[in-house]
């Protein structure tokens, strides 16, 4: 597989920068991940990459203590924004989840389930994807604080977190009501993956999820579509 333009390689492989490469199942493909496993955007991509049923390798940075997405050479080499995740495909080089998710599913989903060519659910599924973006500044930004002393105002962070949480409780009390279960159509797609994590790991931005009933219903139907996995914070639905 090859490397990051100009990184030498197992660059982020070593007791500074983070652990062992590893190669999931699946067929091979030249995709590699960047990967923090306990970042809930790096997350978005392993949960598709499941169950797209793509294998991998993933190359885990030392995010947190070792800031590596940080370093001159991250920067300079993998991602100029200083971020995870980072998806490399052969040559090819793409940060930021939702765009990865939306060249994964275009690429490499030959029913196009994940993200349908039709024009109204494209234009839902962008809104969603946007709106993830929106749940990354304020619950992920919370839970950093929380959970890793990132700084932040915690108490806006977390209101605009509960707000942008309403939008989505309310979206999809209005589907369910309609009977349908999923934010962008009558299946599961890269608008689902991409709110989900932050959404399920709320309770760790001090976010009580008591107050949105239909995110937790939705929460509880993502778990248990075949080919979840798990991350630490969001349970395997065996357990
Ligand atoms: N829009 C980006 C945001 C990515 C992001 O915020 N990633 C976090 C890890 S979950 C990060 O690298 N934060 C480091 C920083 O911004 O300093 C995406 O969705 O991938």
């Amino acid at each position: 597989m090859s490397a990051a333009p100009g990184r030498p390689k197992g660059e982020f492989n070593d007791a500074q920068h983070g652990g062992d490469l590893m190669t999931t199942g699946g067929p091979a493909h030249a995709l590699q991940l960047y990967d923090y496993e306990l970042s809930g955007n790096c997350y978005k991509v392993r949960l598709l990459l499941n169950w797209l049923g793509l294998g991998y390798t993933r190359i885990p940075v030392d995010f947190h203590p070792g800031r590596a997405h940080r370093s001159a050479h991250f920067i300079d080499h993998v991602n100029a924004r200083g971020q995870l995740p980072v998806l490399q495909d052969g040559a090819f080089l793409l940060p930021d989840a939702q765009a990865i998710l939306v060249y994964l599913a275009s690429r490499y989903d030959p029913h196009g389930r994940w993200y349908p060519a039709d024009a109204p659910t494209r234009g839902r599924i962008s809104l969603w994807l946007a709106t993830a973006d929106d749940i990354t500044r304020t619950v992920s930004a919370a839970r950093l604080h929380l959970g890793f002393g990132y700084a932040a105002d915690l108490a806006s962070c977390q209101a605009g977190g509960r707000a942008v949480l309403r939008l989505l409780d309310d979206q999809l009390a209005e589907n369910q009501y309609a009977a349908q279960e999923w934010l962008a159509g009558s299946h599961p797609t890269i608008a689902d993956i991409a709110c989900f994590p932050y959404a399920a790991l709320a309770g760790e931005a001090g976010i009580d999820l008591i107050a949105f009933p239909a995110l937790q219903r939705w929460i509880w139907n993502l778990r248990h579509v075949p080919g979840f996995i798990a991350m630490p914070g969001i349970l395997d639905p065996a357990l």
